[in-house]
């Protein structure tokens, strides 16, 4: 196991302890134990494990170095799944709602007998948790909306998790001897920040192979449909996903028509039928008096975008807004691609909630090719995240400044800051002390219940600190999980242009936040953007791929993007920045 994974395995035995209403300072050596191994070198974890010596590492004692040692070489630990056996599924659930942390869970088992949401939920409906000491009205309801949400957003999926899925179908489809073509279509093809269903085309001439290939995958809990050329079914995950299987000349049909958006077909078929045809998923056909005399020829979407008229649209931009008329008028800019990113700002190492050390993160960076790194841990508000005080932000800056000098890596590290924008707008660190950064992204990580005004004013009163490089996470949502604050977007993206400050494209994939619907009009008045994978770990750094698929939905050309920049102009406008 690695060291991140054994660090997980301590903390979830953590959790599992804590439902269990174990002795406190039980828990808390695990806690401490997780916190300490990610504090070490992958590296150094195998010398202290080979050596026997992981007792010498401040946090881990005599019991704990055991487990380490035993997740290290075998990657199982009896312990764990002892534990895991004796703790009810529901239980551990139950920690995704809102406001429910272990103690709660651990009271509502105790007193009410509950092991599942079913039965909580039930339990709120009719009063009984509202009468447990130190529940109360407002936490039931609390409780209950997030049940309810929870319901509504599991019918969703991460786009990244599907996206996952889907490589692996879509390679496999592509390995059988029959398929000639294959894509995966729908919302994930367009890059939407979450997923419904999954959807494949295939292009074979003999079905029945490609159908029994793709119900019989491991993964499939459920087949829910099946047909001669057709099937649906449903993975273990709970994601759904439909196969299509259609004669190669019809390809390139089905695959624009099941890529969608629906709204963005009900408009290529209004326009198809102004031209004298009808565009179904299984080609053109003529339609009405004015149909011409042949149905044009089509092989690629590409083509059957020219045959209306119209240059390609990439699959991001189709949601029928505007992208139709753009095509209209001329080639789509040519958008942001993976390609393009040079780097990233907002990031985290093990001195604040990261995993990683400042030279694994940066090794990973130049591993990825980027000519710059941005580490950004959080300031000390941030105190549930061993947020950084002055005196350690300045080692941290010292730190990054030798490494930068030793020539160890390509990649040039920016020492900037996450800081806190306090509840009134302040920030979290004084002006000297930002003075000594590269940057500062400055995002709210409480009181997130605030009033619109309030939230709004907050903001803006951080963009318009002068040391405010760019901000962090604009709503804090948290797809399929919270909402984000309540706050006037219009008036912060204002704010933001007027005063020179980039908003960030957070990349994490459960945040993608600014949101890519607010970026295309944005940008166009000036608004710049850094695509920032939040990253608490080495492998955080690769979801900048799902912050380019958002920026490409927002319309983001590379020039709109910072984080393209060479490193020399990032370089240049820093100072720049510094001097105003
Ligand atoms: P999802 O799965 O909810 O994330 O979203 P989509 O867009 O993948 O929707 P899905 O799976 O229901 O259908 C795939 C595409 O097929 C959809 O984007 C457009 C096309 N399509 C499906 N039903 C209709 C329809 O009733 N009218 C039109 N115009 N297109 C449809
Ligand atoms: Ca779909
Ligand atoms: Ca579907
Ligand atoms: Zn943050």
């Amino acid at each position: 196991m690695t060291k991140n994974e054994i660090a997980d395995a301590l903390g979830e035995i953590a959790i599992l302890l804590e439902l269990k209403g174990e002795n406190p300072f039980k828990i808390r050596a695990y806690q401490t134990g997780a916190r300490a191994l990610e504090a070490i070198e992958e590296s150094e974890l195998s010398r202290l494990v080979e050596a026997g010596e992981l007792r010498s590492v401040k946090g881990i004692g005599e019991a704990l170095a055991a487990k380490i040692t035993d997740l290290r070489i075998t990657g199982r630990l009896g312990f764990l799944e002892n534990l895991r056996a004796t703790v009810p599924a529901g239980l551990v659930e139950m920690l995704q709602i809102p406001g429910l942390g272990p103690k709660k869970i651990l009271a509502l088992h105790g007193k009410l007998g509950i092991t599942d949401i079913a039965a909580l939920a039930a339990a709120c409906t009719d009063g009984r948790v509202a009468g447990l000491a130190g529940f109360g009205e407002k936490t039931q309801e609390k409780i209950l909306a997030g049940i309810r949400n929870r319901e509504a957003y599991a019918k969703r999926h991460l786009w990244w998790e599907a996206a996952e899925v889907a490589a692996q179908i879509v390679t496999g489809l592509r390995a059988l001897p029959q398929v000639r073509r294959c894509e995966a279509a729908g919302s994930l093809r367009r890059g939407l920040e979450t997923v419904g269903d999954l959807d494949f085309i295939v292009a074979a001439e003999d079905s029945a192979p490609v159908v029994a290939w793709f119900i019989a995958q491991p993964s499939v809990q459920e087949v829910t449909a099946q047909g001669g050329t057709k099937a649906s079914v449903r993975f273990t995950s709970g994601l759904q996903a439909d196969l299509r299987i259609v004669p190669e000349q019809q390809f390139a049909f089905a695959l624009h028509h099941f890529t969608g958006s629906k709204q963005h077909n009900v408009e290529m078929r209004q326009r198809a039928l102004a031209r004298g045809l009808s565009l179904s998923e299984w080609g053109f056909s003529p339609a009405g008096p004015d149909a011409p005399a042949s149905m044009p020829a089509v092989s690629g979407e590409g083509e059957l975008f020219a045959a209306l008229g119209l240059a390609f649209i990439p699959p991001e931009l189709r949601e029928g807004l505007g992208e139709i008329e753009a095509a209209e008028r001329g080639p789509l800019p040519r958008l942001i691609e993976a390609g393009d990113i040079r780097g990233a700002f907002h990031n985290h190492t093990n001195a604040s909630d990261g995993g990683n050390t400042l030279a694994e993160m940066t090794a990973a960076a130049e591993a990825l090719g980027w000519e710059y790194l941005g580490i950004a841990d959080h300031s000390k508000a941030s105190f549930q995240a061993n947020g950084l005080d002055e005196a350690r932000l300045r080692r941290q800056i010292a730190e990054i400044r030798t490494l930068n000098a030793s020539g160890r890596f390509r990649t040039k590290v920016f020492a900037g800051v996450e800081c806190d924008i306090l509840s009134d707008g302040r920030l979290d660190l004084d002006d000297d002390m930002l003075g000594e950064l590269d940057y500062v992204v400055a995002s709210v990580h409480n009181a997130f219940a605030q009033e619109e005004p309030v939230m709004t004013a907050r903001i803006i009163r951080a963009i318009e600190h002068p040391r405010v490089t760019m901000l962090g996470h604009a709503t804090g949502r948290l797809l399929l999980r919270r909402e984000g604050y309540h706050v006037d977007l219009g008036r912060v993206i204002d704010a933001a242009i007027a005063h020179g400050v980039v908003i960030e494209l957070n990349a994490s994939p459960w945040r993608l936040d600014l949101d890519w619907r607010h970026w295309r009009k944005a940008a166009a008045r000036g608004l710049l953007c850094a695509i920032n994978p939040d990253a608490h770990e080495t492998a955080g750094l690769g979801h900048v791929g799902a912050g380019v698929n958002a920026a490409r939905k927002g319309w983001l050309e590379p020039r709109h993007v910072i984080t393209t920049w060479p490193l020399s102009k990032v370089e240049r406008w820093l100072s720049d920045l510094k001097r105003r």
